[in-house]
């Protein structure tokens, strides 16, 4: 199905909500709840003290600002964004842009040591840097899946998480850079941080994977979606991981999660950065609900089918349009 252009910048509703900020430290029954509402509500929270080494996201931080701080020729030799590369203001291959420019990489530890002589002067100590982030977020990533599926009493409480331990997941690794955007001084309105003067960095979409954990620099611009047409700015802490529900977890909780439509607004000062582990399955897995979660009361919303189908509709697609929809059982 393909959704209807959205609603002009600046005449939409943008409305401060409370998302949820949940603390991995706390007890463990209580934090399954707390995941499990906010994924249900939302599909998006914020989690703090994740457990993911503040040095281990400096460093790979640092090897993102100086690949974008190069001059482009040097960040075109990384080769294009599709499937592994660098990207300026296209997105897809369907025609979206944005103002962004980024990096994208597969988690597969050898394809990262292939891809990084044509990225950093320094290949091995790259490639250790993002090696080394991807397998602490990895286990992050595994932690809530585990959560959520002990949160919505499925016995087989790794159902998810091994989805994504998988050596042949389709995870991704992605560095994003929102160039500030000027805008006219006459225009100036001070009064709204984000507004019609505000470009679109990276178009409303949602997710297509599991589970996405991302983590900027300070600088604001990402929004979710609660309602038609209406937009939650997501305050920038670098000390959290934002988590959204992808299109396969909505999928396969049968409903129970929904998968998160954002965007990134860019800003007019400041350059934002972020960084997003994607966690994905292998290709050939199918994409079905555990059996506690199908029931009498609640029937089987999608049809069964493997990420490897998904994924090239959603390449055939523009990106804000309603893929899972494709899917769902008449
Ligand atoms: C959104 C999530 C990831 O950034 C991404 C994106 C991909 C791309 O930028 O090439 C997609 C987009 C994302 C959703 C639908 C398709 C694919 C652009 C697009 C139009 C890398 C991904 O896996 O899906």
């Amino acid at each position: 199905m393909v959704v209807p252009p959205p609603t002009p910048l600046g005449t939409e509703k943008v409305r401060a909500v409370d998302i949820p900020i949940i603390d991995l430290s706390a007890q463990r029954s209580e934090v399954s709840k707390l995941i499990v509402k906010a994924c249900g509500k939302f599909g998006f929270f914020k989690v703090i003290n994740h457990g993911v080494p503040n040095h281990i996201i400096a460093k790979l931080e640092h090897e993102g600002l100086s690949f974008f701080a190069k001059p482009v020729p040097e960040k075109l030799r990384a080769g294009p964004a599709n499937p592994f590369g660098y990207g300026c203001k296209t997105i897809g291959l369907n025609g979206d842009m944005g103002e962004i420019e980024y990096l994208v990489l597969n988690t597969n530890p050898l394809s990262i040591a292939e891809r990084s002589n044509t990225i950093s002067d320094d290949p091995s100590k790259f490639s250790s840097i993002v090696s080394d982030y991807i397998e602490a977020v990895r286990g992050l990533g595994c932690e809530l899946l585990d959560l959520m599926a002990e949160g919505l009493l499925v016995t087989d409480t790794s159902v998810f998480s091994r989805l994504i331990r998988d050596v042949d997941c389709d995870s991704v690794l992605r560095l994003n850079h929102y160039p500030p955007v000027q805008v006219d001084c006459n225009d100036r309105n001070t009064s709204h941080p984000y507004d019609n003067r505000n470009k679109v960095g990276f178009g409303e979409h949602s997710d297509p994977q599991i589970l996405t954990l991302l983590r900027s620099n300070d600088v604001g611009g990402l929004q979710i979606s609660i309602e038609d047409g209406m937009w939650i700015p997501v305050t920038p802490d670098p000390n959290t991981f934002c988590v959204n529900v992808g299109d396969m977890l909505q999928a396969m909780t049968n409903g129970r999660f929904v998968s998160v439509r954002h965007r990134v607004l860019t800003n007019s000062g400041k350059s934002r950065m972020s960084m997003a582990y994607f966690g994905a399955p292998s290709l050939q897995t199918r994409i079905t609900a555990p059996p506690e979660l199908v029931t009498p009361n609640r029937l089987s919303l999608y049809r069964p089918f493997t990420w490897a189908e998904y994924k090239k509709v959603s390449y055939s697609l523009r990106l804000g349009d309603s893929r899972l929809e494709l899917f769902r059982k008449c």
